[in-house]
């Protein structure tokens, strides 16, 4: 630790100099806005935040959030100063295979402890982090620094009003306050000011600082918490580009736009004070322009997080074997795990009720996180809950759970390898009435299109139970896809639900039915049809969309003579196109994919809108057999 302020401003402009030349022989990077906060990053790093290198998911540490990623060149510098990763690893900056990213990754590299990059998401997920530790009653803070211009983002806004209604006074919000953004000044483009008396209004103790006078951040540091019970809001002066009078305050310097001569990189580090780094600091300036990007590629795909399986599945002795809402087997699901795991609580959106959690708030109200109707700021939230220990499950309708915070479950959740579980209530059209946007027919698109999402949509009561105790026991994050109407049970007691794994639940060879959600019962009802007129149908629940149980779609190509899929969904990119993938380049098939054909659904009820498009048990017989008869054209039999 330092704490002689001099000390602190030589040492911040020595990573300023080492971050230029790190920047400039990448020709990439954010040279304006990394110089505003090294002051700032220094002086916490170096004299305030409780980490450990050497045990980066040391539980108690505090956590910093860079939620201004870009400005990534001056974390990684103050990183490998405390010594998170070697020094000589900053020559692999934006290399290929680097674990240094041009936006942190917390996956890729320890100390990150939040992956940024799409501004607004650093302050949710801080306020998750301060809310887990306060639940915890645990000593350990939370920083975040966030751009200005970045505050144009909402989600920041319904992060602050969740922080002063939570009372987190273990939360310090850093805003990095240059006066620019990308393009250029916040106040033309959207003013921010009156900035302390807004943040002042949603319940911050504020405080303004010269965010380059080590002495005055030392002090408010110190001077930790401002007042009980409110959330410390720091505004701290900066110049963009501080320290190099050519770069200082020029908005065309936010991005490392050229790349220096010889001559202006000369100038610049002398004027940051050049002739070696300063102790601490290893090696000489011209070692780091020497570096190969070796290190990254050896290091490339390393993470230093366990692995996402984990062993077998808890018995919580569930034994739901009666029809009904799958919402209901959900809440008794997440009740027995609340009682047999204390990390697990529950996050929701005003949707108390909607999502079946009273007899969850009436049975942990200390572990019910309702931030409102605030989607963005909950996913945050959830991540950061998550990052500091809990295992959230996160529920709300799946139209606005996913649509309105999808950029959230990429980068938060998915990205960052979040242990999430997002359970999308009353999805499809199970809103009826109320609408096309009340309706969730492209949730599935979306979800599996997200690297690493598990997507989950269990078929019955049975089911969901199972999935929902399967998910938790899964690490990293899921989405479940819940409805809100009845279906009967269409498994045995006997069954036992694998992510990723489909059921048979009727052998046939003449065709294959795969459905999933509340399709598996009408597709069942649909072979019986279909046995009616002497047509042998397999049945296939695939409850897992991603990752998709490939074995049992090429068996069924391989067995039967085509495949017809049925979901409450989309045609357009869900169940039917997942299906398609496997089959095109394994074994193609003829298919006919039933969902809702890619259009706004006329008014009327969910079961009225299943009749109108098909989705009926005579509706999928009339496909199969369509397909059959189809086949027998061609072949001329
Ligand atoms: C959601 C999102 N929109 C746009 C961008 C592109 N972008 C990167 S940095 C930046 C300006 C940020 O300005 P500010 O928050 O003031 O940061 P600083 O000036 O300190 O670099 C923009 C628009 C982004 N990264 N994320």
């Amino acid at each position: 630790m330092i704490y002689d302020p001099c000390l602190l401003a030589e040492r911040a402009n020595a990573l300023r100099r080492r971050d230029l030349l790190m920047l400039n022989r990448a020709r990439l990077g954010h040279t304006g806005g990394d110089f505003s906060v090294a002051d700032i990053l220094t002086t916490l790093y170096l004299a305030v935040l409780r980490v450990d290198p050497l045990r980066p998911d040391w539980q108690e540490r505090d956590r910093l959030t860079l939620s201004k990623g870009h400005a990534s060149g001056m974390l990684y510098n103050v990183l490998a100063e405390v010594g998170f990763f070697p020094v000589e690893e900053l020559a692999t900056f934006a290399q290929p295979g680097s674990r240094l990213n041009g936006h942190p990754s917390n996956v890729k590299l320890p100390g990150v402890e939040t992956s940024t990059g799409p501004l607004g998401h650093g302050l949710p997920v801080a306020v998750g982090a301060a809310l887990g530790a306060k639940m915890d009653g645990a000593a350990w803070r939370t920083f975040v620094i966030t751009g200005d211009g970045e505050l144009q983002e909402g989600s920041n806004w319904e992060a602050a009003m969740a922080a002063g209604h939570f009372r987190l006074d273990n939360l310090v919000w850093i805003v990095d306050r240059n006066g620019l953004q990308q393009g250029a000044a916040t106040e033309q483009t959207i003013r921010l000011e009156p900035l302390a008396d807004k943040m002042r209004a949603f319940g911050w103790a504020v405080r303004e600082v010269d965010g380059h006078d080590h002495a005055a951040l030392l002090d408010l540091f110190r001077s930790l918490p401002f007042e009980p019970g409110k959330p410390n809001g720091i505004i701290a002066h900066t110049h963009k580009g501080k320290g190099v009078s050519f770069i200082q305050d020029r908005p065309e310097w936010h991005h490392h736009h050229r790349p220096l001569s010889d001559e202006e990189l000369a100038a610049a580090l002398a004027e940051l004070g050049a002739g070696g780094w300063g102790p601490g600091i290893g090696g000489e300036e011209a070692d780091v322009r020497r570096q190969t990007s070796g290190v990254g590629e050896q290091q490339a795909g390393v993470t230093h997080h366990v692995s996402r399986f984990t062993q077998t599945l808890p018995d919580l002795g569930l034994r739901i074997h009666s029809s009904g809402d799958c919402r209901d087997a959900f809440a008794a699901a997440l009740e027995a795990l609340a009682r047999a795991d204390p990390r697990v609580v529950a996050v929701c959106n005003d949707s108390v009720s909607s999502s079946k959690l009273a007899g969850f708030a009436k049975a942990f109200p200390e572990r019910l996180v309702n931030v409102g109707i605030a989607e963005q700021n909950m996913i945050g939230v959830a991540a950061g809950l998550a990052n500091a220990g809990k295992l959230p499950f996160v529920c709300a309708a799946s139209c606005f759970l996913t649509g309105r915070a999808l950029e959230q479950i990429k980068a938060d959740l998915a990205y960052s390898r979040a242990d999430v579980k997002l359970c999308g209530m009353s999805s499809g059209v199970a809103y009826g009435e109320l609408g096309a946007t009340h309706h969730s027919l492209e949730d599935l698109a979306w979800t599996r299109a997200i690297a690493d999402m598990t997507v989950i949509v269990p078929a019955d009561l049975n089911e969901t139970a199972q999935a929902v105790v399967a998910a938790a026991a899964f690490r990293g994050p899921v989405f479940l896809r819940l409805s809100r109407m009845p279906v009967p049970n269409v498994h045995g007691a006997d069954y036992r639900f694998e992510i990723g794994r489909a059921a048979c639940l009727r052998a046939g060879n003449d065709v294959a039915l795969i459905a999933c959600g509340t399709m598996v019962s009408r597709a069942l009802a649909a072979a019986d049809l279909l046995a009616e007129q002497g047509v042998q149908a397999r049945v296939l629940n695939m409850a897992t969309v991603r990752p998709i149980d490939r074995h049992a779609i090429i068996a069924a190509a391989q067995e039967t003579a085509g495949i017809v899929t049925v979901e409450e969904h989309t045609t357009f990119g869900g169940l039917g196109s997942a299906v398609a993938e496997v089959v095109a380049t394994t074994h193609p098939v003829p298919m006919r994919i039933l969902g809702f054909p890619g259009v706004f659904a006329p008014t009327g009820s969910a079961a009225w809108l299943f009749e109108h498009f098909g989705l009926t048990p005579a509706g999928i017989r009339d496909a199969a057999l369509e397909l059959l008869s189809s086949l027998q054209r061609s072949t001329g039999s």
